[in-house]
């Protein structure tokens, strides 16, 4: 519903008419969910009854483009890399084979910009992204095929609440270090998942795995998240680090090995090494998950930052 919280875009993808006509009863509102490609429902919301022009009219409205579709909330997939004789930055592949979901032979950034309905891509930040119909910080991005994501991923939900999950025995790995990828240093000195939201979104991470940064995932300000079955391994600092005033529930997951990060060429030692840590005046709620092997306390909470 409209609401005084949401932003515009949310009002663009989910638009309240209210009519006052001789045939409507005064406060009779129309809810139009619009789905990209021009597909439209509409429901009648609470009292009053609307004439078939009334509806034929909100029908043309939407039919002219007066709402953004670029602001829909709607899922959209990720293939995985998993070649086993190309290179890591290979796009072109034999139709089917590499992750190559859609069978059209493209991964990575080829499947990224390939066109703007196929609702699938090849890293996680474009799917994440506005482009190419992608899901605009604004709904459910799926990773079906295994693969490795060297890429920061960057989750602000900007425009309406965002899961990041890969499927059922799908591998996703979302890691510093890719033997042959540039940047493999510069990855290493930043954390691999960094969630920015507002405190009226939710973010649910599910079934990723997160290696090889300074922080394998990293909420800060008033993001309100969930973490379920996540590996989160080998990091350095931290492996879920909770600042501000974020609150964060962890379950069903796994944080091992933090602060025991090897890699040649790079700064290795943990500062401090925490397997998950509450900063300043986050909250939050850890279940059913097992912190082992860190470097220094597993679980702690400290409000001097
Ligand atoms: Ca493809
Ligand atoms: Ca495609
Ligand atoms: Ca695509």
């Amino acid at each position: 519903m409209h609401s005084p919280t949401m932003t515009g875009a949310e009002r663009s993808a989910l638009f309240i008419v209210s009519f006052d006509e001789r045939k409507i009863n005064r406060g009779s509102r129309f809810e139009i969910n619009l789905k990209e490609g021009s597909a439209m429902r509409y429901q009648r919301m609470i009292r009053g009854k609307g004439t078939f022009g009334t509806v034929l009219l909100v029908l043309l409205l939407g039919s002219i483009g007066v709402w953004s579709l670029s602001d829909a909330n709607h899922p959209v997939l990720v293939e995985g890399n998993n070649c086993a004789d190309l290179g890591p930055n290979v796009t072109s592949v034999p139709p089917g084979t590499c992750g190559d979901f859609d069978g059209d032979g493209r991964i990575g950034v080829a499947e990224d910009t390939d066109n703007a309905i196929d609702r699938i891509f090849g890293t996680i930040n474009a799917a994440l992204g506005a482009p190419n119909g992608g899901a605009n910080q604004n709904g459910r991005v799926t990773v079906v095929t295994s693969g490795r994501f060297p890429e920061v991923v960057n989750i602000t939900a900007a425009n309406g609440n965002v899961t990041l999950e890969a499927a059922p025995g799908v591998e996703a790995n979302i890691d510093a270090v890719l033997a042959g990828e540039t940047n493999n240093v510069a990855r290493q000195g930043a954390p691999g998942i960094i969630v920015n939201a507002p405190d009226n979104r939710r973010v649910v991470i599910r079934n990723i795995v997160s290696r090889n940064w300074t922080e394998g995932i990293l909420i800060a300000g008033n993001s309100q998240v969930t973490i379920d079955k996540c590996r989160v391994e080998n990091n350095r600092d931290y492996g879920i680090h909770v600042m501000d005033v974020a609150k964060v529930t962890i379950t069903n997951c796994q944080v091992n090995a933090t602060g025991f990060r090897q890699a040649p060429g790079v700064d290795n030692a943990p500062n401090p090494g925490i397997g998950i840590e509450f900063d300043g005046s986050s909250s939050g709620r850890v279940s059913s998950t097992a912190v082992t092997g860190s470097f220094a306390a597993g679980i702690a909470a400290d409000r001097s930052n």
